[in-house]
């Protein structure tokens, strides 16, 4: 059954009982909130996007046929898995594809190097998932009906099982799939990514075992299948946490040579660089292959021959022969594709959101744009890991962070509205508390507690806390060292709206007695000094749509997660409300009732809001702009709901009629080893 319906598109009706006098720390309802959404779509059963089934015969790109025939690539049907992966037609919004042409991204980020497991990025913007393939796919879960969202899509796991008890998971691999160099994919991998990767504490990979159904041991049963055993009784929303960016294995025919488990001679160090940005190709699963790197400038992939999915007429994916990505700036990547000099842009930049609507309404633009469900937000992340400050300071306002008066201070001097304002005039932003943005499945207005803008309420708390302006500089004094409240607050410095946020928080705290000094550091280095916990405070912005996606970023479910709250050394001494937290994700995970897992939900939003763990500032919508000429770019995409638009419009399957593809950089150009 399909039925048309705007997604989420929800008109809050909640009532704004004003903040009088607001000296009580009563709950506070959330404003009304406007939603701008305007995506409209049909629903599909799960099973409808793609199936995995032996097609009769198989077809390649044609400038593949000589490289056959030459005996440098072996034949399609070889290369391919038994039972590849097939996109169904009738899903496909503009149908059967033409081969060739580029697809041409743009983006802001600079690849960090191609380990994935050990935590690395690749610069974003959809350049991480061209590589990287994972056991599960969360991104085209906005297009299945409701009824049938029994968790996530298969992907390189086509099929799993759980025991009765419903604590052994095993999953299957597709048989046949290979790297992008021929080598076999099978649980060689999958072991080498769970035990030396997710499982050894010297790696910083992006899941957890804690967070994956609260540890986990795996067991390879034989070349295609593997089985998780957890402690606990666990449901499939665990399987969740195996999509992008959490459960993307990696070569180890390669990088099991620079691992200390296998090599005597290598650090970790060498491990984590084992795979440097500056050297390609490597081997991939994805769909396209990086083969060339101009550092500061583009990054080029080709189509991977030996990619494992199809079309139902036995075309191997991707159409697409070649992939770019610009490496110039976020903000460039809207102003690009309102130009028609690039493909795409997940338009997220406020900023930019009035003059790209203007200009994309014209009949001629080369983009259209609708706005989705705001699931962007911007918070400030507070180090709670006082046992691991180094210096007297440090250790006293991580004291005060820990604090809840203080954290609801802050809260309240922060003027939302005003913030909103910053970013763009007009309806675009609305206030956030942190938790659940309010484009989430999961979210929920009456469990979110608002903190009203109320100056003066701020002061008395911080006057309570004995913060004093002892000196009369017009900056509170700390009453321990006695030194004036200053907290350094790291940002994203290429990221124009972060800085506009900083900005603002700056001023509206200077008028409390807080002073902000704002620390810009690069993209590219900032995931590392996150995650080591080196800074007081960061602002930034999150995704927070569900729990299962960069738990570890958000919640305390190991000992280096979240990293605003390390353990270090000396262990860790939860907020008295963290304890609950933890547990809550592991409720969340072991449920597979809907009605309680959006009660699980609402209570893990009640505690986050409540207790002020991150100090929300402002949620936004976006809207993803595609280039007309390309196709299967389906109109009803979010930019962000399961997963970033870049894996939930599925690329794979994108395509550009032959008279309006543009020319290839690196014609004929297949990797090679
Ligand atoms: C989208 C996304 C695809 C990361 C990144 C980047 C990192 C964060 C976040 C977004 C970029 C784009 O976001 O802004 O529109 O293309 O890449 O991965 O901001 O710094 O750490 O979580 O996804």
């Amino acid at each position: 059954m399909t039925f048309k319906k705007p997604i989420f598109g929800v008109l809050m009706t909640g009532v704004c009982f004003a903040a009088l006098g607001a000296t009580a720390a009563s709950a506070e309802s959330m404003p009304p909130e406007q939603s701008l959404s305007g995506l409209e779509y049909e629903l599909i059963g799960r099973d409808d996007l793609y199936s995995y089934r032996a097609l009769n015969s198989y077809n390649q790109a044609p400038f593949l046929d000589a490289l056959v025939e030459s005996g440098a690539l072996p034949p399609v049907a070889d290369r391919l898995p038994a039972e590849p992966l097939v996109f169904s037609t009738a899903a496909m919004s503009d149908g059967l594809g033409e081969y060739g042409g580029v697809f041409r991204h743009v983006i802001g980020g600079r690849p960090e190097g191609f380990n994935w497991l050990a935590g690395q990025h690749q610069g974003w913007g959809g350049i991480n998932m061209a590589v990287q393939e994972c056991l599960v796919r969360q991104g085209p879960r906005w297009q299945v009906e409701a009824a049938d969202q029994a968790g996530p899509l298969p992907n390189l796991a086509r099929s799993w099982e759980w025991s009765d008890d419903m604590t052994e998971l095993t999953m299957h691999l597709v048989e046949g799939v290979k790297w992008s160099d021929g080598d076999a994919f099978d649980t060689e991998d999958i072991a080498f990514w769970w035990n030396d990767n997710v499982e050894d504490e010297n790696v910083a990979s992006r899941i957890q075992t804690g967070s994956f159904g609260g540890g986990a041991t795996l067991e390879v049963v034989d070349d295609y299948t593997f089985k998780f055993v957890f402690a606990l009784p666990q449901s499939n929303t665990v399987v969740e946490g195996l999509a992008y960016i959490q459960g993307c294995p990696g070569p180890s025919h390669v990088l099991k040579a620079s691992h200390p488990s296998y090599n005597a001679d290598a650090s970790y160090e060498d491990y984590l660089n084992a795979m440097p940005s500056s050297d390609v190709p490597v081997p991939v699963l994805g769909a396209w292959v990086p083969v060339e790197h101009r550092p500061d400038e583009l990054v080029v992939l080709r189509r991977n021959p030996y990619y494992w999915k199809v079309d139902e007429a036995g075309n191997q994916l991707p159409y697409i022969n070649e992939m770019h990505f610009k490496l110039t700036t976020w903000d460039d990547r809207t102003t690009q594709a309102v130009a028609g000099t690039g493909d795409w842009s997940n338009m997220e930049n406020p900023g930019n959101f009035v003059e790209a609507l203007k200009q994309s309404q014209d009949e001629d633009a080369p983009v259209t744009a609708n706005f989705g469900p705001r699931t962007l937000a911007f918070r400030i992340e507070l180090n709670f890991a006082q046992n691991m400050a180094d210096s007297d300071y440090d250790a006293e306002l991580r004291g005060l962070f820990r604090e809840h008066d203080f954290r609801e201070a802050l809260s309240s001097a922060i003027d939302r509205d005003a913030l909103g304002q910053a970013l763009a005039r007009g309806p675009f932003a609305y206030p956030y508390m942190g938790g659940f943005a309010s484009g989430s499945p999961y979210y929920d207005a009456a469990s979110t507690d608002f903190t009203p803008f109320n100056q003066s309420y701020a002061s008395e708390l911080l006057a309570g806390l004995g913060l004093e302006d002892t000196d009369g500089n017009g900056i509170l004094n700390l009453p321990g060292t006695g030194e004036d409240l200053v907290i350094d607050m790291t940002f994203k410095s290429q990221r124009n709206d972060d800085r506009k946020q900083v900005e603002a928080v700056t001023s509206q705290l200077a008028e409390i007695g807080i002073r902000v000094l704002p620390t810009p550091v690069d993209e590219t280095s900032f995931d590392p000094i996150r995650n080591s916990g080196s800074f007081s405070a960061i602002l930034q912005r999150v995704s927070f749509v569900v729990p299962t996606r960069e738990t570890c970023g958000n919640l305390p479910t190991s000992e280096i997660c979240p990293a605003f709250h390390l353990a270090g050394p000396d262990g860790r001494e939860f907020l008295p409300f963290e304890a609950e937290l933890a547990d809550i994700v592991l409720r969340f995970n072991a449920s597979s009732d809907a009605a309680e897992q959006a009660e699980i939900a609402n209570r893990m939003q009640s505690i986050l809001t409540e207790n002020l763990y991150n100090i929300g500032l402002v949620q936004v919508p976006a809207a993803l702009l595609v280039n007309k000429r390309v196709r299967n770019a389906h109109p009803g995409t979010p930019v962000f709901m399961y997963e970033w638009a870049e894996d939930a419009v599925i690329r794979e399957r994108l395509w550009v009629p032959a008279d309006l593809q543009t020319e290839e950089l690196l014609p004929g150009t297949v990797a090679q080893y």
